[in-house]
Formats: structure tokens, sequence, C-alpha cells
């Protein structure tokens, strides 16, 4: 990676299904899980990390055959709780996993009980997990983890549409911050 910026700070991160992403909320606001393993760090932190700096975003990623692949972005952040958390994410360079996460920004974050989502469903509950759903998701990283590809399954697993499609599960990913200089 480059050496400019500082480190990388993990606020998502899914590698074995071991903790319950399908969650309130409260939850999704305060952080879940430990941040050695499957972790959320919460909207709020996420939020504070945010917004001062200019912060670039990376997405790393692995399917069940090794094969790594990551997608970044340039600017990313997120509005406070009173605007919903708003996502903003911009400046896409493609690291081979293409381009999921523009069809999610300026969407507010959605959990099952507080739907912010453009869909007249509530893409939480259709899906499974919480995210910045839009009508639903072209990323699901907090959906249903399930250990690979199932085709006669409804795509609520840990998705990244434009690398594996809606059907895939994804091994593992972890979403990461920096800020910019
Ligand atoms: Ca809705």
């Amino acid at each position: 990676m480059d050496s400019v910026g500082g480190r990388w700070t993990v606020f998502q991160r899914r590698m074995d299904g071991s903790v319950n992403f399908y969650r309130p909320w409260d939850h999704y606001k305060k952080g879940f899980g430990i941040a050695a393993g499957e972790y959320w760090l919460g909207l709020e932190n996420l939020f504070h990390l945010t917004r001062r700096k200019k912060v670039e975003l990376l997405v790393d990623m692995e399917d069940f055959n090794g094969k790594k692949v990551f997608a970044r972005y340039s600017l990313f952040s997120i509005e406070s709780e009173f605007y919903g958390y708003r996502l903003h994410v911009s400046g896409f360079k493609n690291g081979g996993a293409g381009d999921a996460l523009s069809n999610h920004n300026k969407q507010k974050f959605s959990t099952f009980d507080k739907d912010q989502d453009c869909s007249s469903n509530n893409c939480a509950k259709v899906f499974l997990g919480g995210f910045w759903y839009n009508n639903c998701q072209k990323a699901n990283p907090n959906g249903v983890y399930h250990w690979g590809a199932d085709k006669t399954m409804r795509p609520i697993g840990v998705e990244w549409y434009q690398w594996k499609g809606s059907k895939y599960s994804l091994k593992t990913i972890s979403m990461k911050i920096r800020p910019v200089h």
C-alpha cells in the first residue's frame, strides 16, 4: 500500500461467521464483535473518525478459493446520526473487485428496526444485515455468512455483486479507513 497516509483503522470485518450481524440500530450505532475477529466498530465512532479530515477507504475481500481482490475509494465519510449516518464515497480505484459501493453513495444507514432505505420494503429485513441500503444493495458485507455460492438461496449473503454476483457469500471482507494528507 501507499506510504502516504496513516495506519488503516478497520471498522468492519467478516472472516468465519462467528458473530451475528443481524442486529438492531443501537448495536450498529455503538459497535459489536471483537477487534481481532468479526467486528463492527460502530457508526458513532465512524462518524467521529471521518468528520473533520479527508479519509480514504479500502475494502479487502477473499473468496473460498483463496483469491483476493480489493476496491479502494479516495474519499469516504458519513454524516451524523441526525442525518441517518448518510454515506459519502467517491474516487473508486479497482483492485479487481469492481465498484459495488457507489450504488450506496448518499444512502442513510438502515437496520431491521430503522428503515431508512430507498425501497418500499425493509431491505435490512429482506437481506438480513445492516447497511447503507439503497433499493436494496450491490454490496452486503454485513449479510449472512453462508460459506460460498448457493444459487437456491435469496441473496442474503456477504455480497460484493460486481465481483461474485448476488448469490456468493465471501470468505472474508474487511473495510478500513485512514486519513489522507
Ligand atoms: Ca424501505
